[in-house]
């Protein structure tokens, strides 16, 4: 259950932010994002990450929070020691949004520079 975030949402329901994408514009954008693949029996999607140790999973999970709160959206995520898995979903919309494809974008980013 999310509480209202300080600050206002600038975004209304009709924004194209956090409207569903169709299934052809899911499957078009996570083609395109690196690692990630569809929940069974959801809209969303999930990566796994491992990193070297705890310390570098931990300063990655760091930097998305920071940018997920930045950003008003924020994933659902899982951490063991060095391994991160994490899921993108827009709750608001009930499935994938721009702004998870936004979110796996910035994550696949740094990811990459590990
Ligand atoms: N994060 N993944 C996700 N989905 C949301 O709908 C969402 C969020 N973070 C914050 C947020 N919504 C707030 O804008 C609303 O709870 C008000």
């Amino acid at each position: 259950m999310y509480t209202a975030s300080a600050q206002p949402r600038t975004a209304s329901k009709g924004d194209t932010m956090i409207q569903k994408l169709s299934s052809e514009q899911r499957a078009a954008q996570i083609a395109q994002l690196d690692g990630w693949q569809s929940v069974e029996g959801r809209d969303a999607i999930k990566r796994q990450l491992r990193f070297a140790d705890f310390n570098e999973a931990f300063g990655f999970m760091t930097r998305v929070a920071i940018k997920a709160q930045e950003m008003d959206h924020h994933p659902e995520w899982f951490n063991v020691y060095s391994n991160v898995e994490i899921t993108l979903s827009t709750h608001e919309a009930n499935g994938i949004t721009e702004r998870d494809i936004r979110l796996a974008r910035f994550i696949d980013e740094i990811a990459a520079g590990k």
